[in-house]
């Protein structure tokens, strides 16, 4: 069984794996290389030859457990026929938003576009690299994908003033997202992802209206990967409540942010645990990248858990003190 399979389905901790968030991106040379000549991301992310050797880098460089897709959250919004682009030192940026031409957009058009990024899952499979590692599929939550295609910016300023207006466009965005988040996972595990993570990165921006953005649309989302016999892993960054998100939404494992108290949690809840340990210990030294890291291994030792970053890594890391996390994780017993 692979790791991230085993820790879910046996509920046991011995052997913690371990990958990282943001993997396969800037803070390796190799991915910089490749980048230089691709400019365009969104045609970088659709090419599955370069993106397959992207996702394989960090493997080759550090052995991790499990392989991430190299793709991204908005192919969604990309594939449902808004405009995305990713503009240098500014992140993500997204075109006007037609409602009506989103609904025109049946399935098979949908996965037409995206279909390079369902290639690359099949490249993964076939490759001897991988060898019994995890391939972690994944989608946006639906209210992390609602904040940017309604925002069109990344929201990490703040959310437009405007952003709740129109009632009647949020409804018909969160019912037309549920349909094609749906139909990306299960495209995903067709082709072979043996997890698939939920990311909802901007869950902290709700203080209220849970039910309605947050907990209704991921339940139905996590019940749709269960029904596929694939585990599904949630990181609902910086939510308000993760002991309540655990217990209403029931994910098979729930992955955390470095803001909360990870003790607190492992009290609260009995779900298999990833992450948590702050990206900027990465930015440190060698000294006290093992201090952090023995902190989360000594609390998880009786808990089933999977080393993971509470964010994606910075793109400023350097490559040793990954080398130096991957070390003290695996020789830990
Ligand atoms: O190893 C991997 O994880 C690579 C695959 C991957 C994943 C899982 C990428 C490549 N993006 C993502 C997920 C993703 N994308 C999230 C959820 C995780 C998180 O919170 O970090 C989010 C919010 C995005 C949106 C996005 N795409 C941003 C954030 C913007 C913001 O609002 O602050 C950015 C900068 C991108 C571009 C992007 N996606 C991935 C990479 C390597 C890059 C950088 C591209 C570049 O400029 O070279």
């Amino acid at each position: 069984m692979t790791p991230i399979r085993k820790v879910i389905k046996e509920n046991k901790s011995n052997n913690i794996p371990i990958w990282i968030m943001r993997q396969a991106g800037r803070y390796l040379p190799e991915f910089r290389e490749i980048r230089k000549k691709n400019p365009d991301f969104i045609k970088l992310c659709l090419d599955s030859t370069i993106s397959t050797e992207i996702t394989l880098q960090p493997i080759r460089r550090y052995g991790f457990d499990a392989a991430i897709i190299f793709s991204d959250i908005l192919m969604i919004p990309y594939g449902m026929g808004q405009k995305v682009e990713f503009k240098k030192d500014f992140g993500p940026q997204l075109g006007a938003l037609n409602i009506n031409d989103i609904l025109k957009i049946n399935e098979e058009t949908f996965v037409k576009k995206l279909s390079p990024i369902y290639e690359l899952i099949k490249n993964l499979k076939n490759n001897k690299d991988l060898n019994n590692r995890d391939i972690i599929g994944f989608v946006g939550a639906p209210w992390t994908l609602l904040v940017y295609m309604i925002n069109k910016i990344s929201p990490k300023n703040g959310l437009n003033n405007l952003f709740f207006k129109d009632e009647d466009l949020i409804e018909k965005i969160l019912i037309v997202l549920d349909k094609f988040i749906k139909l990306h996972i299960k495209n995903q595990i067709k082709a072979g992802a043996t997890v698939i993570q939920i990311f909802d990165s901007w869950a902290g921006l709700l203080s209220k209206d849970l039910e309605r953005f947050i907990y209704k649309p991921t339940i139905s989302l996590v019940e749709y990967v269960k029904s596929l016999n694939v585990p599904v892993v949630c990181f609902p960054r910086q939510i308000i409540n993760y002991v309540d998100f655990c217990n209403v939404v029931n994910p098979d494992m729930i992955s955390i942010d470095y803001n909360i108290n990870p003790k607190y949690l492992l009290n609260k809840i009995n779900i298999p645990i990833q992450g948590g340990l702050d990206p900027k210990v990465l930015l440190t030294n060698k000294e006290n990248l093992k201090k952090e890291t023995i902190k989360y291994l000594e609390l998880f030792k009786n808990h089933p858990y999977v080393f993971n970053l509470g964010h994606g890594i910075l793109p400023e890391t350097n490559t040793d003190m990954v080398e130096e996390l991957v070390n003290i994780v695996r020789s830990y017993k």
